[in-house]
């Protein structure tokens, strides 16, 4: 079983040994800077989702259990693929399951994940439509562990139906796809809907979900459950589109709207990869994102889960918890959750001091943005190793203060204990793209060295600390401050 990442690791000065294995800090959904103007009962319910704080999913954890494979639409980005352990995007599990099963599960990783505190069902297929399944594993879940947070993801058509059952179980967390609000362009994403006994084609299908997706947002904020809306954002299809589904989705009360880049290949099978349609690049999805800004909040720190996915948002700990490594006899054991919220809330409180120290320093600085990456493990710190990182946090820094914008993911530069050139120069080097520098807790000389040869410069000198301050130290130094006085390590 992989090394579970622990606080302790997280924060303990010096490199951890390798594992086995969003929100704009300018917006009110749950930034870096912590609660912010929000109201106390709409902070309480997000502040410890790691999809609903970017801040959250520094230090949290959610599993997804994949109880519900009937689906009553078809995306043309969709095919629900099982068996499946090597590929990470929604629709994709090793194993379908039982609620009961569903729920041996989840005890069994809440046992040895501390930092799980969010249950989703998201598929494989939609949760609404397979209701029965998804409300029968909540009730099974909440018998044994309480304090979890439920959440589900749906596409919205058999929504309306369930709003009362969601709220009678507390369920205060919905994502709703939502590809367009004009059904003329939903014409182009879904060629059939299956509803109240009946396939419906074409303009007639994508009217009647445009319809059942606004009425559905408009009911959830009636109960006042928070809604977010996922938007696959498909070049030359929905692209511009999107602008126009932040507006009404804003308008019907979303808390959060998530814009997420078409995966497409051939190899997935689905109709949109087979027939060649392109994802946009991070190039792109950076610029819509930030069009968007000003409109509903935008959640950036999205990872596209699998539908069985377990742990932090950028680790996949799915295949350490199928069923046949589950003891049917296992027992929920509350201590290590109990212990790790408390050292949660005194590391939180120490990093939005340092954020805060960061800020004021950045506002004295009149230089231009720039865009750099960070190597981290979890905990808000720089504290992963250059060659184990399989994935890059990415900021954008300038006299406003130092914004997550996204997330690069990469393949692992160390290789057995051996750096592998050929990932460094085919893999790193493009993926980086537009990234200045990289933070990491340690780099070898030579990848350091091929880095700076592609133009991006290596920065092991803050290891350990948090993630705002070694930005804002680095900013402050090449733009002539070098004096600045930032908090330092915890
Ligand atoms: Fe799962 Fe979705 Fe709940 Fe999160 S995921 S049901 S809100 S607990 Fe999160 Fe995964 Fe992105 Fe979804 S990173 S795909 S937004
Ligand atoms: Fe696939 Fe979800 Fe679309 Fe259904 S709603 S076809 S499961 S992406």
């Amino acid at each position: 079983m992989s090394n579970i990442v622990s606080l302790q690791s997280i924060t303990k000065r010096g490199e951890a040994q390798p594992q086995a294995s969003g929100c704009s800090t300018k917006s009110s959904c749950g930034s870096s800077a912590g609660q912010g103007e929000m109201p106390e009962h709409v902070w309480n319910k997000i502040k410890d989702h790691p999809c609903y704080s970017e801040e959250a999913h520094h230090y949290f954890a959610r599993m997804h259990v994949a109880v519900a494979p009937a689906c009553n639409i078809q995306c043309n980005y969709c095919n629900r693929k099982y068996d499946c352990s090597n590929e990470s995007r929604p629709g994709v599990t090793s194993e379908r399951m039982t609620p009961e099963q569903a729920a041996l599960k989840v005890v069994a990783v809440a046992n040895k994940v501390p930092q799980l505190s969010v249950l989703g069902i998201a598929g494989p297929g939609d949760s609404m439509f397979d209701w029965r399944k998804t409300f029968e594993t909540f009730r099974q879940v909440e018998k044994r562990l309480p304090d979890l947070k439920f959440c589900v993801s749906t596409n919205g058509l058999a929504l309306p139906d369930h709003i009362d059952a969601l709220a009678d179980h507390n369920i205060d967390h919905v994502t709703v796809t939502i590809n367009m609000v004009d059904p003329e362009i939903g014409t182009l994403i879904y060629p059939w809907i299956y509803h109240n006994g009946k396939r419906y084609t074409g303009l007639d299908a994508s009217k009647i979900l445009h319809e059942r997706q606004m009425e559905s947002l408009e009911a959830l904020a009636s109960k006042n459950i928070l809604v977010k809306v996922n938007s696959v954002m498909i070049p030359g299809v929905n692209d511009q589109h999107l602008l126009e589904v932040n507006a009404a989705i804003k308008a019907r009360g979303a808390f959060l709207h998530n814009v997420m880049p078409l995966i497409s290949d051939a190899a997935h099978g689905t109709h949109f990869g087979l027939t060649g349609q392109r994802g946009p690049s991070a190039a792109e999805l950076k610029d819509l994102q930030d069009k968007l800004a000003g409109g509903a909040n935008l959640m950036r720190h999205c990872r596209q889960c699998r539908a069985d996915a377990v742990g932090m948002l950028g680790e996949d700990l799915s295949q350490d918890f199928t069923m046949d490594k589950i003891d049917a006899e296992v027992e929920y054991d509350p201590e290590a959750r109990r212990l790790y919220r408390e050292v949660v809330e005194r590391e939180r409180a120490d990093r939005q001091a340092a954020v805060a120290v960061a800020e004021d320093t950045l506002a004295a600085t009149a230089a231009p943005a720039r865009l750099v990456a960070v190597a981290t493990k979890g905990g808000g710190r720089v504290n992963q190793h250059f060659g184990h990182a399989s994935e890059f946090q990415v900021y954008e820094v300038d006299h406003d203060g130092v914004r997550f914008v996204g997330h690069r993911k990469v393949d692992n530069y160390c290789q057995g204990g051996w750096g592998d050139d050929d990932v460094l120069e085919d893999n790193l080097v493009p993926t980086l793209a537009g990234i200045e520098a990289v933070f990491v807790s340690k780099i070898g000389s030579c990848p350091k060295k091929d880095l700076a040869a592609a133009g991006i410069t290596a920065i092991d000198a803050y290891p350990f600390e948090y993630i705002e301050t070694a930005i804002a130290r680095w900013y402050a130094e090449i733009n002539g401050q070098a004096d600045v006085a930032l908090g330092s390590i915890a």
